[in-house]
């Protein structure tokens, strides 16, 4: 599969068009062919030799041609031209929020600052005073430090993804290694990836892996190395009867690891990596993680919990909730199809979705005042409605719910009326438009969709994207009383970029007694899967199976519904 390189390319190409100061439309549509790239199924190599590049959503003509172009020769001659054209690190410093393709021209051309780290420094050594006033020299730098902070970080499907590949190299050694850190966790994001082993290979064989360009760190009991990806890995060797400790430990979160050292230290005892021991240091436990928590007198508290958010305490008063599975969730709820954005078509979703066992899904397409999208029209949803009636004859008892992802419009009214809205199973009501708004508007936007008599519930409500975009600054207590005192769902988006609610809000959430929807917000088949990382929010928000909506089956959801 070809298709994250060429989207690579066009993203890459749209950056460049974009400093340039050249077309809009034709930056988005660089980089919106670069997402449906990403985004399908099908292999992009494979549809070229077949001379369909044009079928592939949002190519057309001119890139196609380019697409081809880079196929044929392994170089796209617009991007060299445009590389010769656009003074260097341009790209690089639009990054920066609050940086624009004029300023970063000024900041390259004039300046000489080619980098993000030229523009720290000359911002450091005061050299930008006589250019800018201190409101945009300070906004550069809080523009800089959130740059560094989200750069670091992995989305948890590029961490999975290569954590995959280095259990997979492990194994064919007959070397076993466990996962630890905040990929075990769960956290939206993550650092590094940090693997154990009892095996005296595993040192070795880490630093010797094919993917690793350096190898940071070498000892007898521990290598650290930067894969070609840039993604540092550390794998540790322990003893098998210090194992458990050493999971617990490195699993973390590090609060969590203090919250349980003072807990051993308040009977006398001592907690590391090594294991629990007695104050004549007697080994008391180590061998497994059950056996640590159990000497201290708790239950065994799964990876997610392990923030120090009252787990401690919970699991020591044998209270911890019986955590949502994946296997409990009946229904997938949002959605997208050929008939927006979505790559595939309804039937080819909905199949997918049937053999995967769920119940239920709600097909949720965007309406039409989310153009860039191709939102529907009324008119095109009634013959949506058709189609969905067509398939639920043929899959039943499987079932498709009519629904929608309907805009909420600058002024907070929605795009269709209620007479509309009432025509569907399932409304979801978000915003994609206008975030440059005040708080207070922002907030009342929200508002207004969830007093609204058709709205089930509110997706993604911060619209934040994790490394790209802060949430809006919605007032989330708000609501959340608001989705309480209408009977409003909250959404828990499972895209891995979004998870949005986040898992903070969404404990609140449920707190609060408002019902939770954790859906996979798919564009492809292989997008459903999203809804694990849905769940695994959900897990981290404390949630049991009651608490998530779509864990109800058909006829209890519908009845819910209503
Ligand atoms: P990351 O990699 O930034 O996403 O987050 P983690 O949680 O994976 O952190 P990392 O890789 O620095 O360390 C792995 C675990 O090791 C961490 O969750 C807890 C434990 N740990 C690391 N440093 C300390 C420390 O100074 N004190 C304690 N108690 N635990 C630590
Ligand atoms: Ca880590
Ligand atoms: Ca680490
Ligand atoms: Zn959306």
């Amino acid at each position: 599969m070809r298709n994250a390189e060429v989207a690579e390319l066009l993203d890459r190409l749209g950056e460049l068009v974009e400093a340039a100061g050249e077309d809009r439309f034709k930056v988005i549509a660089y980089h919106r062919a670069a997402a449906s790239l990403r985004n399908m199924d099908e292999d992009v190599e494979q549809a070229w030799k077949e001379r369909r590049l044009e079928d592939i959503r949002y190519v057309g003509e001119g890139i196609a041609r380019k697409i081809d172009e880079y196929l044929r020769t392994g170089r796209l001659e617009l991007l060299e031209r445009m590389k010769a054209k656009v003074p260097p690190g341009v790209p690089k410093l639009m990054k920066i929020q609050g940086i624009g393709p004029r300023t970063a021209y000024h900041l390259s051309h004039d300046l000489g600052i080619a980098s993000v780290e030229d523009l720290k420094s000359a911002l450091e050594s005061g050299r930008l005073d006589s250019e800018f006033g201190p409101t945009a020299r300070g906004s550069f730098a809080v523009g800089i430090e959130k740059l560094a902070s989200f750069e670091k970080r992995m989305l948890i499907p590029e961490a999975e993804g290569e954590f995959q590949k280095l259990a997979s190299y492990f194994g064919a050694l007959g070397i076993e290694v466990r996962m630890a850190g905040s990929l075990r966790r769960g956290k939206s994001t993550v650092g590094d990836i940090d693997l154990l082993s009892t095996d005296q290979r595993a040192v070795d064989a880490l630093a010797e892996c094919p993917g690793a360009d350096q190898v940071l760190e070498r000892g007898p009991k521990r290598t650290s190395v930067k894969l070609g990806s840039g993604v540092q890995v550390d794998v540790r060797l322990f003893a098998p009867e210090e194992y458990g400790a050493a999971l617990v430990y490195f699993t973390g979160s590090k609060d969590h690891n203090i919250a349980l050292r003072s807990l051993a230290m308040g009977k006398g005892w001592k907690l590391n990596e090594y294991g629990l021991f007695d104050k004549d240091g007697k080994r008391l436990a180590g061998g497994t993680e059950e056996e640590v928590y159990s000497k201290l007198g708790m239950r065994y508290i799964p990876p997610e919990m392990r923030e120090n958010r009252g787990e401690v305490e919970a699991s020591l008063r044998d209270e911890l909730p019986d955590l949502v599975a994946f296997d409990d969730i009946k229904g997938d709820l949002q959605m997208h199809t050929t008939w927006s954005d979505g790559s595939v078509d309804l039937g080819g979703m909905a199949k997918a979705a049937k053999e995967r066992g769920y119940e239920y899904i709600a097909v949720t397409d965007h309406s039409m005042s989310v153009r860039v999208a191709n939102g529907l029209s009324e008119e095109r949803f009634r013959r949506q409605w058709k189609e969905i009636d067509r398939l639920n004859g043929e899959l039943a008892p499987f079932r498709i719910l009519k629904g929608v992802e309907v805009e909420i419009k600058s002024d907070g009214s929605l795009d269709f009326d209620r007479s509309f809205l009432d025509g569907f199973d399932i409304v979801g009501a978000s915003l994609h438009q206008n975030f440059s708004q005040s708080p207070d508007k922002l907030t009342a936007r929200a508002l207004s969709a969830l007093s609204h008599p058709s709205v089930d519930f509110l997706c993604h409500p911060t619209n934040r994207l994790i490394g790209r975009r802060e949430g809006n600054p919605i007032d989330l207590r708000k609501v959340l009383a608001a989705a309480k005192e209408n009977g409003k769902m909250l959404e828990v988006d499972g895209q891995p970029k979004r998870l949005d609610l986040d898992d903070v809000w969404a404990r609140r959430a449920m707190e609060e007694g408002v019902p939770v929807l954790v859906d996979s917000d798919a564009h492809s088949v292989g997008e459903l899967d999203n809804i694990g990382y849905g769940v695994t929010v959900a897990r981290r928000a404390w949630m049991k199976a009651g608490d998530v909506a779509n864990t109800r089956k058909l006829k209890g959801f519908l009845r819910y519904l209503s």
